[in-house]
């Protein structure tokens, strides 16, 4: 019997992430379908609400979130290299680059999924809720359900007005990554780190696996078309990171990037965040979302949903900023200024965020 079970689907961003990272770790694990079954049988009862992945641990604990997974599965296993990186500043650009994958990258995901590839994606999710039903019936069952994820990309800021920016930014992006995997194995250097499994969310299931953004990628951008297939298989070709705790140069485009089109984005969701607050208690659910902010790319700018679960993303990468000291931090601000970041050396929550029952709350 496996000793780690892992719900969930292979059209599905987070599961990627985890099953990338579940792979590299070498653990025994077990992927079960997340079917409607598995849904009315083991997730909703445990969790409390439909989401994946869900991770079960070898004394049966269930873990969502697919940070608390990777955290659960390292702190239970004590592997070596661990899956974050040594070095302080490393750890900083690490949780940027999650939070970029996470709560950015997601964009693009959806866009070509949900603009591209509707029909086939109804498909797929018919077909991993009830695999037992014919293809008829399991593409009603998909529509029902791919219709919520579909509706959700207009809260994306998936608009007519942004779409040709999402484009260009995305095929930019794919440039940029090209270009960083010519010089380094991985994001950080010679091994994966959680940032890398945090890449495969959004690089996998939706923008390779997907018929229209896969040609697309496999077209331009070829070589992070095989970086995104032999990470999710578990990137066994590894060496150390640099011991110095620098951080490759060829990362400033992709962080530019993100400095660039989410900052503003993370800005203005901590200002309605803040404003929420005047109301809430400690310990009260945080909602999705505090309401509508603007997002730009390239240009191009629509109204789009104020998430809070990427404050929650934010915290992480805050938290590894301020662990910074001395030379190390003065490197941090340096590689900020370098990428257009300076607002984010003072960008504070105006209160913490925690997990617990499955849920994001105020601390
Ligand atoms: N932060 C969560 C995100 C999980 C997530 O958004 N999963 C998607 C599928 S890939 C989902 O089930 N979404 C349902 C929902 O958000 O209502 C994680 O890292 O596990």
């Amino acid at each position: 019997m496996a000793t780690y079970t892992l719900y969930g689907a292979e059209v599905s961003y987070f599961t990627g992430k985890a099953r990338a990272y579940l792979r590299w770790r070498g653990v025994d694990f077990e992927e079960v379908l997340s079917s409607r079954d598995v849904f009315a049988s083991v997730i909703l009862p445990k969790v409390g609400w439909p989401v994946i992945p869900v991770a079960a641990m070898p004394d049966g604990e269930i873990v969502q979130d697919t940070a608390d997974i990777i955290a659960h599965v390292e702190a239970r296993e004590q592997l070596k290299p661990p899956v974050q990186p040594e070095g302080p500043l490393q750890r900083f650009v690490n949780e940027l680059l999650h939070l970029y994958a996470d709560e950015w990258l997601v964009i693009p995901a959806m866009h070509y999924r949900w603009s591209y590839c509707e029909e086939w994606a109804y498909a797929e999710f018919g077909a991993l809720s009830a695999p037992e039903a014919s293809p008829e019936e399991q593409f009603e069952i998909g529509r029902n359900m791919g219709q919520m994820f579909r509706g959700m990309t207009p809260m994306l800021g998936v608009t007519p007005e942004t779409i040709p920016g999402i484009e260009a930014s995305y095929e930019a992006f794919l440039a940029d990554f090209t270009r960083h995997l010519k010089a380094h194995p991985f994001l950080l250097g010679g091994r994966p780190c959680l940032a890398d499994f945090a890449f495969i969310g959004p690089l996998y299931a939706h923008l390779l696996r997907d018929p229209v953004p896969g040609e697309l990628m496999r077209r331009i951008a070829p070589r992070v078309a095989d970086w995104v297939a032999s990470t999710h298989a578990g990137a066994k070709d590894i060496s150390p990171l640099p011991a110095d705790d620098s951080v490759p140069e060829t990362l400033v485009p992709i962080l530019q990037r993100q400095m660039r089109e989410q900052l503003p984005a993370l800005q203005a969701t901590a200002g309605l965040f803040e404003g929420w607050l005047k109301t809430a208690t400690p310990g009260a659910d945080l909602p999705r979302g505090f309401g509508m902010i603007p997002i730009t790319i390239e240009g191009r700018t629509a109204e789009a949903a104020a998430r809070a679960f990427q404050l929650y993303r934010l915290q992480g990468a805050l938290d590894a900023y301020a662990a910074l000291e001395g030379e190390t931090k003065a490197r941090a601000d340096k590689l900020l200024s370098a990428t257009g970041g300076e607002a984010l050396s003072t960008l504070q929550l105006p209160a913490r965020l925690t997990r617990g029952n499955y849920r994001l709350a105020l601390a």
